[in-house]
């Protein structure tokens, strides 16, 4: 396996002065603690900051430090003081942070923060430039770094590069809000494979990356120049087995036996979180007291343990929220404790894993509700802890992990009321039930632990990696065309099947002003004249508009997807009576839709309707496409109407009728030396499909094809048949 270069702001080992020593300890957090024991089992390496300002490193320990790491696979990026100040506690936690978790109040936008921003990803960069190889494998991790994709693709051109962000990413609404959300588009999609916990953050960065970067994707893959990349969700998991063993651990039964001496039999309610503004503790703690207010009988059977870990300390919001966090527990305290009873037992600080272990086991209820959280590993960690079964989530609607943990009582963090009753009934739930639900998410957190995330993520990298290489095989390049140009040098006989839209001309949003410019108009012109060679124009158009166009040319016209076949010099006719009673009902549909879809329209042919939607905003024309195809499609089945997927048209005509068809006769009606067929959508394959082997194929534009080859775009392919006119005044 090659070697895997993990970059993330903070190493998995924090460096820290205590007095006057330098001391190496493990980082807390969702990251290193999740990735800390895949890394460890791999052949990888990790580039971070050590966590502590490079001002507070003398010149003489600096050396130690960076050995030091180096045994523990690590590699420090050292970061000055003023750096950590604006890149850090500024653009990252001030900027992204807020923003992307939808706290736009908090937002503040600095054009210093972004300066910094931009000066440490460059300087993240220049770190991975110095160790990575060639065939090194890259992956970065979360908001402080989404510059860096971007960087390092310009000098590691091949690769394989992945991201992964740890946070939402918000909706194009809140998004758009940054003033360098382009750069920061950009910056992803110089990675090959982005992964975010959800697929409504995969939906929300596709969105952006349309409106901003005009960015189009076909399920969740996106070209940027001739570059594939992938977008997709990989919720992430969890070091499950070493949670699920925790109780058998004799540190962890000496806490909890430790702890159960001080809290009796009453049940205790967990809720364990950094002390962030995202995850809900103030709101949870207003609940709790309003429960004990609606409840007064749980008074005296009912311990809250709230732990809280320290973060962000420099940042003002934190120290507010710790601020008002503790007035908070007082108040509480105060108004409901009795004699040998406190309701909230408050810990600020991070716990060992035996304690944190403890507190998962015994808990009966663990209340985890974020305001937003990307995935919130808390939640899956209290679940895996619960060896027996025993114990019941209450978890936010608004953390990524709902997506998974069904079985978890699911709430809104916002609605007192719903989470009041929640805790009555997860207080009262029978264990037979909690059991039940308990093993159900265990099992999808056990299957789905972290290893498995980042090797899923990994291969999913590699096969990405693939398929760009696949692709560029296939790509036309200069000895094929030689290749194909001296063979159509050497022949006498030779069948030319052009699209039109998007091949000979570029797609157009309006299609009236796809018509044909001059230069197209000669070249077709020079190309039919040559007696050797056969030009046939196999178009979606209406035979109308193509006659319109063309009638000048001594070519052959074949429309509405081979529903009208005009061999040059003759008149139109069809291959066979095709029905058309059909139409009347799927007009009404039709019609429906337009209305409902502003921009769209409507196109009438003799053998079909078209519903196109090029001109609609793009989310809107997918889901809409998406809708009439079902809604069609129960009227069609079993007929021989057929719906066929155009580029942003929606066509439905008879089943019978397809360009490959169409261009059948003239395949068999003469013995070819020189075939060539040129198509950019997928309804061009049915041409591709009956080529004989020898006969030259071109998709225009990457996706999977029959095509032998493709092109980027139709520039390539007037240039390539601009070369043929060219032979054809050479050769008498
Ligand atoms: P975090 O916001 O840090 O992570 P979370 O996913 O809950 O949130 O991870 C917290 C981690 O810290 C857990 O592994 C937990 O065990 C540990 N922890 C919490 N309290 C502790 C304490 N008192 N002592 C010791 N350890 C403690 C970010 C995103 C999340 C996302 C993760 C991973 O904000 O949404 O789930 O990254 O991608």
């Amino acid at each position: 396996m090659k070697r895997l270069i993990i970059i993330s702001n903070r190493l998995p080992i924090t460096v820290q002065r205590k007095e006057g020593q330098l001391t190496f300890q493990e980082s807390v957090g969702g990251l290193a603690k999740g990735l800390a024991s895949f890394y460890k089992t791999h052949d990888s390496f990790w580039i971070g900051w050590p966590g502590v300002a490079r001002e507070k490193i003398k010149r003489t320990e600096k050396k130690t430090v960076i050995e030091t790491l180096k045994r523990k696979k690590c590699y420090p990026v050292f970061l000055s003081q003023r750096h950590v100040e604006l890149y850090y506690n500024g653009f990252c936690n001030r900027t992204i942070w807020p923003l992307f978790h939808y706290f736009t109040e908090f937002t503040e936008y600095s054009d210093n923060y972004w300066e910094a921003y931009k000066k440490v990803n460059e300087l993240f960069a220049k770190a991975v430039l110095e160790i990575a190889n060639e065939d090194d494998v890259i992956w970065i991790h979360d908001y402080h770094l989404m510059l860096l994709p971007g960087l390092l693709r310009k000098r590691l051109k091949n690769n394989p590069m992945g991201f992964f962000l740890h946070i939402p990413f918000p909706s194009f609404e809140v998004f758009r809000l940054l003033p360098w959300r382009n750069e920061i588009i950009q910056g992803l999609l110089g990675a090959d494979l982005i992964g975010f916990h959800t697929y409504d953050y995969v939906r929300h960065f596709l969105s952006s990356a349309h409106r901003i970067g005009g960015y189009e994707h076909s399920y969740g893959q996106i070209y940027v120049d001739t570059r594939l990349v992938k977008v997709d969700a990989f919720p992430m998991g969890i070091d499950f087995e070493k949670f699920y063993n925790s109780s058998l651990e004799k540190s962890v039964q000496r806490e909890i036996k430790r702890i159960r001496n001080k809290t009796h039999n009453r049940k205790i309610v967990l809720s364990v979180d950094r002390l962030d503004y995202t995850k809900g503790i103030i709101r949870r703690l207003e609940t709790f007291d309003y429960f004990l207010d609606k409840n007064p009988a749980y008074k005296d059977k009912v311990t809250l343990i709230l732990v809280a870990v320290p973060t962000r300390t420099k940042i003002d919001q934190y120290r507010v929220i710790k601020k008002q966090l503790e007035e908070l527990v007082g108040k509480i305290n105060g108004k409901h404790s009795a004699l040998g009873w406190v309701p909230i037992w408050y810990l600020y600080r991070s716990l060992p894993f035996k304690t944190l272990a403890a507190l998962y086991n015994i808990a009966d209820v663990c209340l985890v509700t974020p305001l937003r959280d990307g995935m919130n590993l808390v939640a899956k960690e209290y679940v895996a802890s619960k060896r027996d079964g025993k114990g019941v989530l209450i978890l936010s609607e608004m953390a990524g992990a709902a997506k998974e943990l069904a079985e978890a009582i699911i709430v809104n963090p916002n609605n007192r009321e719903e989470i009041t009753e929640a805790l009555k009934k997860a207080l009262n739930m029978k264990e037979r039930e909690q059991k039940k639900r308990t093993k159900k998410m265990q099992e999808r957190i056990r299957r789905y632990n972290v290893s498995r995330w980042a090797k899923d993520f990994i291969e999913k990298l590699h096969f990405i990696k693939e398929t760009q290489l696949k692709l560029k095989e296939n790509r036309l390049n200069k000895d094929v065309e030689e290749r194909m140009l001296s063979h159509y040098k050497r022949s006498r006989n030779r069948l030319l099947l052009l699209d039109y839209d998007g091949t000979l001309v570029p797609f157009k949003e309006r299609p009236e002003l796809a018509r044909p410019d001059k230069k197209i108009l000669n070249l077709l012109r020079n190309l039919t004249e040559d007696e050797r060679n056969e030009v046939i124009i196999v178009s979606g158009r209406d035979k109308h508009t193509l006659e319109k166009w063309f009638f000048r040319l001594d070519i052959n016209l074949i429309a509405e997807h081979g529903g009208w076949i005009k061999p040059r010099g003759e008149e139109w006719k069809t291959l066979e009576p095709f029905k058309t009673d059909w139409k009347e009902e799927i007009r009404k549909i039709l019609e429906k839709y337009v209305d409902s879809t502003p921009g769209s329209f409507i196109e009438e042919k003799e053998f079909s309707l078209a519903w196109h939607y090029r001109k609609v905003d793009y989310e809107l024309g997918l889901v809409r496409a998406r809708e009439l195809k079902d809604d069609i499609f129960h009227i069609v089945a079993n007929s021989d109407i057929e719906i066929l997927e155009g580029h942003k048209v929606i066509e439905i005509k008879n089943a019978g009728i397809n360009k490959g068809r169409a261009v059948l006769n003239w395949l068999n009606s003469n013995s070819w030396d020189f075939i060539l067929a040129i198509g950019d959508d997928w309804t061009d394959e049915d041409i591709f499909e009956i080529l004989p082997e020898e006969a030259y194929s071109i998709k225009v534009g990457w996706a999977p094809s029959k095509a032998k080859y493709y092109v980027d775009d139709y520039r390539e392919i007037r240039k390539l048949l601009f070369e043929m006119e060219e032979l054809n005044n050479e050769t008498p």
